[in-house]
């Protein structure tokens, strides 16, 4: 009898384990840079993850001719491969998110997800400027995917928390003279004699189109907040480094994206291979603007605190800044100059960008949560650099350059 207490007690403390413990969420754009490493991170840390992509930054790497430097592996081999090394399923689904809202619906509703993260949106600045075209599409997918999300959580009747990957460049790379907040600013106005504070939006200041989409994001965020009670997290990240992490690490198969072209490469990245092949490094006029940068396992970990930490439902949307660090461009190449040996070639500015810029910004929240960050050093940019100068065959020198001018 006591036997079998005892056996009934420990079914229903597991079973209540596994219900705290696995917790099943949706990769929106899951086969992608930052998308691709957080699925496995969050497999790796316990949680039941589908990974929802149409492949479509596949597609645009067909498009402009470039292939990531690094050899990705088709997804279901990546998946497979995941499987074996670490013993954890991880399921994919192909939506077009922003057009197949139904399937969306339905995906909902059928697997009742905890958390969504949404990555599903096209994320370069260079490519939303090549054309009306270009313009258009990104404009197009990304808010549309975003309403949809929106939109499906809200027909759902699910309390799914939405986490969303969201930019810096909302704020503009002006010189503000202030340390920038993470979303809101507190404002004073006076009326009448009497002085009134409030706390709104940060104002956006985008650069290009793409950073305009994720500012009105922003909107959609707070209108779904306040008008459907939606649990919303915005992660304003800065621009990420790195490749690899301790997950895409354990087998060649696992191997992250790593972007060099003047399109989809960012800026340190590009450096460090450029480094790798002794291509003079491409600073866009004087390198005067500072950045916020973050590196990619910062990212994955940054996105797991994010799902840990909800907000209430009667919260306002939380803001958080996704970045552990900031850096001026040319700062940037000059370390990477000096620890190479490699030549600073200053081209002409293809972007609108002011000359210099000054920028501070707060990041107490994930820092708060716990996030303890990974800073550029020198170890970490020589993993980056072997990365690159293994497989320095697979470049192609002539898509390098910035071509898309606005
Ligand atoms: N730059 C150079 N040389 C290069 C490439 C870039 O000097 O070869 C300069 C650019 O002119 C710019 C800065 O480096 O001043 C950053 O450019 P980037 O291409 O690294 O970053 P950006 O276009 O701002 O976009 C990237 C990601 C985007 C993310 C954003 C974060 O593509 O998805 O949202 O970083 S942030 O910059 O904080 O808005």
């Amino acid at each position: 009898m006591l036997l079998r207490e005892f056996i009934r007690f420990n079914v229903i403390f597991l079973s209540l384990i596994n219900e705290v413990r696995v917790r099943k969420v949706l990769i929106l754009g899951g086969d992608g840079f930052c998308g691709w490493p957080t699925s496995l991170h969050l497999s790796d840390a316990g949680y039941e993850v589908i990974i929802v992509d149409d492949f479509s930054r596949r597609k645009t790497d067909v498009e402009l001719e470039v292939e990531s430097l690094t050899p990705i592996r088709p997804l279901g081999e990546r998946l497979r491969v995941w499987r074996d090394v670490s013993g954890r399923n991880i399921r994919h689904v192909a939506i077009t998110i922003g057009k197949e809202y139904r399937e969306l619906l339905e995906l909902l509703v059928s697997e009742k997800p905890y958390a969504i993260v949404h990555f599903a949106e096209q994320r370069s600045a260079p490519y939303s400027m090549k054309s009306s075209s270009h313009r258009r599409l990104t404009v197009n997918n990304n808010l549309s995917a975003t309403n949809d999300v929106l939109a499906a959580i809200v027909e759902s009747k699910l309390d799914i928390h939405l986490v969303h990957l969201g930019t810096m460049g909302v704020y503009g790379y002006g010189t503000t003279g202030m340390k920038i907040p993470e979303g809101y600013l507190k404002v004073q106005v006076e009326e009448d004699g009497e002085i009134r504070g409030r706390e709104i939006l940060y104002p956006s200041n985008p650069g290009s189109i793409y950073h305009m989409t994720k500012a009105q994001d922003q909107l959609l965020f707070a209108f779904y907040n306040k008008n459907d009670g939606l649990r919303i997290t915005d992660l304003h990240q800065g621009i990420v480094w790195g490749t690899q992490t301790s997950q895409t690490r354990r087998d060649k198969y696992l191997i992250n994206r790593f972007d060099y072209d003047g399109d989809y490469g960012t800026v340190l990245n590009r450096f460090l291979m450029q480094a790798a092949i002794n291509y003079p490094l491409t600073v866009h006029g004087t390198g005067g603007q500072k950045r916020a940068f973050i590196h990619i396992q910062d990212t994955c970990r940054s996105i797991q605190l994010a799902i840990e930490h909800p907000p209430e439902k009667t919260d306002r949307v939380k803001i958080l800044n996704q970045m552990t660090e900031i850096h001026r461009v040319r700062d940037l190449a000059k370390l990477i100059s000096d620890k190479t040996g490699v030549g600073i070639a200053y081209v002409d500015n293809p972007r609108k960008e002011s000359a210099e810029n000054d920028l501070l910004a707060v990041n107490d929240q994930l820092l708060e949560m716990g996030l303890r960050p990974i800073t550029l050093n020198e170890e970490l940019l020589n993993e980056v650099e072997q990365v690159a100068k293994k497989y320095s065959s697979r470049c192609d020198q002539n898509k390098i350059p910035c071509l898309s001018r606005w």
